[in-house]
């Protein structure tokens, strides 16, 4: 028993560096921190180039955060735009998901929208009523330089726009899921903790036969 809890303490580790890694920065805009129930609109933000009119950033405040306690508006008090380079590999295929959702006050379709773009391909979703969150998901293909993902407030520009949360970019594997494919760094740490394993097992062997 001993022995199995001592094998699980160090695969733990292992399962962990198995995550698939957002290639977003700050995708579910939990920087800058916003106290709860209120709102700021940013110049600035981790990982975002941020368009002339700022980013609005909202701790369950005008509905609630998809994932965290933050979320995103781009029509600030203007329609605005937030954009992120992303290093990608030539011919890799990644799949980009978020959240969006209208808020609870919202003036109408007319006013809501929500532009997406990622290399050349891009769309527009939000463009309605509907006040809950809902996740868009697609796939595109690296073109091994940096690739601009950008996120624009579409629509009637009045201070009130579509929300946004949890943007997520994986490297997809064969499977079409969220590769889980570990850096080389991770791997050696891999090897180095399977080793420590076998030490610590064949330690615990000669210890009990003494
Ligand atoms: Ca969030
Ligand atoms: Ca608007």
């Amino acid at each position: 028993m001993k022995r199995l809890i001592t094998a699980l303490l160090f695969a733990a580790p292992l399962f962990a560096l198995a995550a698939p890694v957002n290639l977003v920065a700050n995708g579910s805009f939990e920087t800058p921190a916003v106290g709860p129930g209120t709102w700021t609109i940013v110049n600035s933000a981790a990982g975002w180039t941020v368009g002339p009119n700022g980013l609005e950033i909202r701790n369950n405040v005008a509905g609630s955060a998809f994932a965290g306690s933050n979320f995103a508006e781009l029509d600030t008090s203007a329609n605005s735009w937030i954009s992120q380079a992303l290093n990608t590999i030539a011919g890799q295929t990644y799949s980009l998901s978020f959240a969006y959702a209208n808020r609870p006050d919202n003036l109408g379709a007319a006013s809501n929208g929500l532009a997406w773009s990622i290399g050349g391909l891009s769309g527009t979703v939000g463009d309605n009523t509907d006040t809950s969150w809902a996740t868009f998901s697609t796939t595109f293909i690296g073109t091994g330089s940096p690739m601009t993902l950008r996120f624009a407030a579409v629509g009637r520009s009045d201070g009130y726009g579509t929300s946004l949360d949890n943007i997520v970019v994986n490297t997809l594997g064969a499977g079409g899921n969220a590769a889980a494919v570990p850096e080389p760094e991770s791997l050696a740490l891999m090897l180095a903790g399977l080793g420590a394993m076998g030490i610590v097992l064949r330690r615990r062997k000669t210890a009990g036969k003494t």
